[in-house]
């Protein structure tokens, strides 16, 4: 494989174009035959070389207008063709390849996913089934006509509109589909198999009637209506906020076990890891049916962001990812509890993110290069890029903001666009101009906020003076000033909230800095105040603001925003952590805060009022969220503390957890919000008493009560989480319960994964011999693997190496395998300058292990060389 770096700044629009390809699959697991028939276009006079894009298949035969044509150059991954004596500007070419589906263990392609045949082509998997001009601005409208053996694949299943279908004498049969829509090849998809099927239907504001089906493993129907239900939630929901309608009379849902990611939006073929479709309260927690819900929303929203409106090249992937991912947090948010989506978010973006802006892999939420695309589906583009958008939505105002997606829309349906087209909408619709905001766009990097403030007690008047900086990041050394929306309240002493005026008027809460450093003045305030800051999180930055225990504890208990309320417990969290772990590095006894103590109690006792919210503000943030506060992570440090914290609390405020516990009831298994916060809340409950002399037996009676799997999880975690001695024989209960479930097997294999024990590491490798563990699934890899060196920060990272030599092992069979995965999986290893001297030898000495491997896949080859650079 070449492994050349492209530029974004090298785009050039395409020479040649498909108008038109007529595919034919003659499907077989050993060997499937694939005829593309393309109606190709020159758009430039001059252009008299193409060059098509292709490997990992048996290259057959090639002809042009219907002759064999010869004069063609080939090589690791295209095809050239010398069209030097064709002067036409229209000619058609038919290719024909040979495909394994049955040894692609990449799940890129056409692939075999247990007894079915499937295709993953975004971003660059078009190009393993046939040469094409595989890129996104080239749109063509698709044909598929589908053979195989119809006992074996009943369903044989592609993009658009069912035209034509036979059966044939052999005992095959074969389907005709047709896509009316065109599209770039990433959206081409095909399945092939035996499915249970579940068919509803939905009625579009404008009176058209969509079947909606829905494939699954045989034996699952039973698990497949929660989903079904949230793709018709989803419908409407588009409808009404976004004024988006579906537009085929079709959409189908396959859902299948061997995955790279969440799921596939292909146009009207949606693709599905099958932990994101499959749920029954027995087999799937509330977190589960939450996540279900919003990737089935997050897939359907792209058919109008993604599909109809495509991006021109990869580089501007966030015009699509990042806008649909905000699209799908609004669902959530409208649908459900908008400050609980809202936080868990943010804990997502502020770990997982910002731990990649401070990591080699830093890059804007629209990179200026590239080797292998697959490497860039990331937090930075997905979840900072909705930020992105978030932000023009606050700036803008939902009227705004639809305003200039409606532009978007209207001005870029059928055609592929830019991240710049999309600002431009939003500017023309809104008459104002974005120069400075444009930036989010090029410069990667979190943004730190200096705030500082002023009270001026003679003429009652406040001042902040915020001031903006960009530290240096791997990919980008020197910094600009952002358009930063900064959202703020003031609250008195005893949390009345404080009118903005200046000079007589009213001032927005939300303050737009756009220089290095800026003062804000507020007048007629008559006792200091007490500032949120970031209400809601207005901008995807951290906050330097030297804030009091005291002024923390009145936010907490009296800020209107939930946000903060919940953000004032984390910084009461993290100060209490940062200040013991300097106690535990220098030997001495660890301690907690009364005054912290008793603001918690007050919270818990008053559960009444935000259910959910209590939940969040008492939830103890997590070791690897812990570790981003520091620039050299310590791992034992880092547990031991936590653990402390854990128990203080729960011994504390032992007979409140306790009565909360015993008070809130529930009936039979309901995926309601309400339902959701009880649940969630006493289980948060039972965790803290784990850790107290009631938890054995709470435990023990909590798993064998639960009638739902989010109950009998919280019971396993908090057993396992508290070394309690239950924990083997409720393990070995859930295994003999559980094992013929492979999703299911996941959470077991996670819990095991990330156990506080010493020897977790052989456990880990012990189970990866156990019959439900499969090394070519990537949800059993990323359980059981994954969960060990992304989620057992201590665990992973014992002092004597073990943890990555076991990564890179794992990695050396994988970058054979699947170096999709592998390069997700890499992530703990390049991110070595975070860890003291002894830790980062050793995994460098990995790394430079690893880049010493023949065949060394593109995917883990740019991360690597990232990292030791
Ligand atoms: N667009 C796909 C992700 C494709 C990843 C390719 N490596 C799913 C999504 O974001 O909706
Ligand atoms: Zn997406």
């Amino acid at each position: 494989m070449l492994k050349k770096a492209k530029y974004r700044k090298d785009y050039r629009s395409p020479d040649f174009t498909v108008t038109d390809i007529y595919l034919d699959f003659q499907l077989d697991p050993q060997q499937t035959i694939v005829t593309a028939k393309s109606q190709y276009q020159r758009l430039n006079p001059e252009s008299q070389q193409l060059r098509l894009d292709g490997h990992n298949f048996q290259f057959i035969s090639i002809k042009l207008n219907g002759e064999n044509f010869k004069s063609y150059e080939q090589d690791e991954e295209s095809l050239t063709l010398d069209l030097t004596h064709v002067d036409t500007k229209n000619f058609e070419l038919e290719i024909v390849t040979h495909l394994q589906p049955s040894t692609n263990t990449s799940l890129q392609g056409l692939y075999q996913s247990g007894d079915g045949i499937c295709t993953q082509c975004e971003a660059e998997g078009f190009r393993q089934i046939t040469y094409m001009l595989d890129r996104p601005d080239v749109l063509a409208r698709y044909t598929t006509k589908i053979t195989a053996d119809k006992s074996k694949y009943p369903y044989l299943l592609s993009n658009g509109n069912r035209i034509a279908a036979g059966n044939m004498e052999d005992g095959r049969h074969w389907v005709e589909w047709q896509d009316p829509f065109p599209k770039p090849s990433y959206l081409f998809a095909l399945v092939a198999g035996d499915f249970d099927l579940l068919q509803d239907n939905f009625v579009t504001k404008s009176g058209r009637n969509v079947s909606l089906e829905l494939y699954v493993d045989r034996g699952n129907l039973d698990r497949a209506h929660w989903a079904m239900t949230a793709l018709k939630k989803s419908m409407k929901w588009d409808e009404e906020r976004f004024n988006l309608e579906y537009d085929l009379d079709i959409y189908m849902i396959v859902a299948v076990d061997f995955f790279n990611m969440g799921a596939m939006e292909n146009k009207g073929l949606n693709i599905f890891n099958s932990k994101f479709v499959l749920a029954n309260p027995q087999t799937a927690t509330d977190e589960d049916y939450l996540a279900i819900e919003s990737v089935i929303a997050h897939e359907y929203f792209h058919n109008w962001t993604g599909n109809r409106v495509t991006c021109r090249d990869w580089f501007q992937l966030s015009l699509k990812e990042g806008l649909t991912v905000f699209r799908d947090q609004e669902f959530s948010s409208d649908t459900g509890s908008r400050a609980i989506n809202r936080i868990n978010n943010v804990k997502f973006l502020r770990t997982v993110q910002f731990a990649e802006d401070a990591s080699p892999m830093s890059h804007p939420i629209r990179p200026e290069k590239v080797i292998e695309m697959n490497n860039f589906y990331t937090v930075t583009v997905y979840e900072k890029g909705a930020e992105v958008i978030r932000m023009l939505h606050t700036l803008l105002g939902e009227k705004g903001f639809q305003a200039g997606m409606q532009r978007y829309i209207a001005d870029h349906d059928g055609k592929a666009a830019t991240c710049e087209d999309f600002i431009v909408a939003m500017e023309q619709a809104n008459n104002i101009e974005l120069k400075q905001f444009r930036r989010w766009y090029s410069q990667s990097g979190t943004p730190e906020l200096r705030v500082t403030d002023f009270y001026d007690e003679k003429n009652h008047t406040y001042q902040l003076k915020i001031a903006q900086s960009t530290a240096p990041t791997a990919d980008q050394m020197e910094k600009v000033n952002l358009h930063i929306p900064v959202k703020i309240a003031l609250y008195d002493e005893n949390g009345i909230e404080q009118c903005l005026q200046a000079n007589g008027v009213g001032l927005s809460e939300v303050l737009n800095l756009t220089q290095q450093e800026q003062t804000f003045e507020f007048q007629n305030i008559y006792t200091r105040p007490v500032p949120a800051l970031l209400c809601d999180f207005s901008a995807p930055v951290k906050l330097d603001y030297a804030y009091s225990t005291k002024q923390l504890i009145t936010l907490l208990k009296f800020a209107k925003n939930d946000f903060i309320r919940w953000d004032a417990a984390q910084m009461l969290f993290n100060a209490e952590l940062r200040r013991n772990l300097t106690n535990y590095q220098q030997g001495q006894e660890l301690d907690f805060s009364n005054e912290i103590l008793t603001a918690l109690s007050q919270v818990l006792e008053n559960y009444q009022q935000d259910i959910g919210l209590t939940t969040t503000i008492l939830t103890l943030p997590k070791e690897t969220e812990f570790a981003e506060l520091f620039k050299t992570i310590d791992p034992e440090g880092i547990y031991a503390v936590c653990e402390f914290m854990q128990r203080y609390i729960a011994e504390n405020l032992k007979d409140l957890f306790l009565k909360t516990y015993n008070e809130i009831q529930l009936g039979s298994y309901q995926v309601t919000e309400q339902d959701i916060a009880l649940r969630g809340l006493r289980n948060l409950c039972l965790n803290y008493l784990a850790y107290t002399n009631l938890g054995n037996n709470l435990v023990n009676k909590h798993y064998t009560y639960a009638d739902n799997m989010t109950d009998s999880l919280s019971a396993l975690k908090a057993a396992t989480q508290a070394q309690l001695p239950c924990r083997n024989q409720l393990l070995a209960d859930f295994e003999q319960k559980w094992q013929h479930d492979g999703l299911v097997m996941d959470k077991w294999f996670t819990l095991q994964a990330t156990r506080p024990e010493e020897n977790t590491l052989a456990h880990v490798q012990q189970l990866m011999e156990h019959p439900s563990f499969n090394f070519n699934n990537p949800n059993r890899l990323r359980a059981l693997v994954g969960g060990f060196c992304m989620h057992n920060l201590k665990g992973f990272h014992v002092a004597d190496g073990s943890g990555y030599r076991f990564l890179t092992e794992v990695l050396l069979k994988l970058n054979e395998s699947n170096p999709q995965v592998a390069s997700r999986l890499i992530e703990p290893l390049i991110r070595f300058s975070r860890f003291d001297p002894q830790r980062q030898t050793l995994m460098k000495r990995a790394l430079v292990r690893l880049s010493e491997t023949d065949n060394l896949s593109k995917d883990l080859f740019e991360k690597i060389e990232k990292a030791l650079q």
